[in-house]
């Protein structure tokens, strides 16, 4: 039987309610959970800090409370700048579809619950997006980004005043029978990377902190999390070639257009020339948005065949639009992703340039107040 609701969380900031009005929603999830006997657990490509934080939390849960076998698939495999949360258990079931492509099918295949964690859509976890809309599984649906794809799922928790996804799993996890009510009814690896996905995805309080947010923080510190430590984890542990590359970017590559449109444009020389592997990146392209006169601030990064796209924006901006527009993408109002396609949209990357230029000029001037 399919039941499509959105989970109806009390009005915002009103975190008490919030956390307690979804109990009929919770109780569907656990359910499921107490039936399935193969359990998936799936976030969006290159996962970040608030993808595998989710997810870790929610395989950790499951392995503490229930009997279902249960696998965490990705399309691409997590950078290693967040991989101090997976520990070599949790390793094991991790299946990466570019390193076991068949196995990775194969486990979304044969689950009979699969718990979508971090994304809105089934194509945003790229290859995976295939056989997870395929699969009969129950799905469950619990994300932060704008337009949740609601009809592809049979239990959707998605809103956008929270946080991150970390922070959405908490209070839910928190509100099951298993926890009742309590941080301290979480395992500590759950614990932990709920902690570790909301400090990403707030960039450590930097922006979406919401009172619930920090009820969070505090409860999970209460809890015995170790928030030092993964701070220092997360920030504290790079290699001296990032902030090179930073160094080389605000120097040479940063440019600022009349419109207030800041861009970065990281060809694959570069990124070899630093050694610069996945994560190393994270929060580049919020630094121009410190400029006065930035109002929008894009990070483009050369990937095999395509070219990725980080927007971020100041207030009155909506990156998440201009990145529906002209980036093929979306996310949320001030922070969204994208991507521009060779040869559909920039014929290579020496066009990159040329055509953040245009797009966003009309973006700005003509369909940002439409
Ligand atoms: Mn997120």
């Amino acid at each position: 039987m399919k039941c499509n609701i959105i989970c109806n969380f009390a009005p915002k900031n009103n975190f008490t309610r919030m956390i307690t009005s979804a109990t009929s929603d919770i109780n569907r999830l656990t359910c499921q959970l107490e039936k399935a006997a193969k359990t998936v657990i799936a976030t969006h490509f290159k996962p970040d800090g608030d993808a595998m934080g989710s997810s870790i939390a929610m395989y950790r849960f499951i392995r503490q409370y229930f009997s279902t076998d249960v696998k965490i698939v990705l399309n691409d495999r997590f950078p290693s700048s967040i991989a101090f949360m997976v520990n070599a258990e949790t390793d094991r079931d991790i299946l990466v579809f570019e390193e076991r492509p068949e196995d990775t099918v194969k486990a979304i295949q044969e689950a009979d619950l699969i718990i979508a964690l971090d994304f809105n859509a089934f194509h945003r976890a790229d290859r995976l997006g295939p056989a997870l809309s395929a699969s009969s599984a129950y799905k469950v649906l619990i994300d932060h980004h704008l337009n949740p794809d609601s009809g592809a799922f049979g239990l959707v928790f998605s809103r956008q005043d929270v946080s991150s996804a970390s922070e959405l799993l908490y209070h839910i996890l928190k509100a099951t029978p298993q926890c009742g009510g309590k941080a301290a009814g979480l395992p500590m690896e759950s614990a932990e990377a709920l902690m570790t996905g909301m400090t990403t995805d707030t960039n450590n309080f930097a922006n979406s902190t919401y009172p619930s947010t920090l009820l969070m923080a505090a409860e999970l510190i209460e809890r015995g999390v170790d928030r030092d430590r993964i701070v220092f984890n997360l920030y504290n542990q790079y290699g001296e070639n990032r902030l090179r590359l930073l160094g080389h970017i605000l120097k040479d590559l940063l440019t600022i257009t009349d419109d207030g449109v800041a861009y970065v444009v990281l060809d694959k020389d570069t990124l070899e020339r630093y050694g610069i592997e996945e994560g190393d990146t994270e929060g580049f392209v919020n630094m121009p948005l410190s400029i006065d006169r930035v109002r929008m601030s894009l990070l483009l990064k050369e990937d095999k065949d395509r070219v990725r796209v980080s927007i971020r924006s100041k207030k009155g901006i909506s990156a998440n639009r201009c990145s529906k527009l002209h980036f093929n993408g979306g996310g949320h109002e001030n922070a969204a992703g994208g991507r521009l396609n060779i040869p559909e949209d920039i014929s290579d990357m020496s066009q990159a340039a040329e055509y953040i230029e245009r797009h966003t000029h009309i973006f700005i001037t003509e369909e940002n107040e439409a």
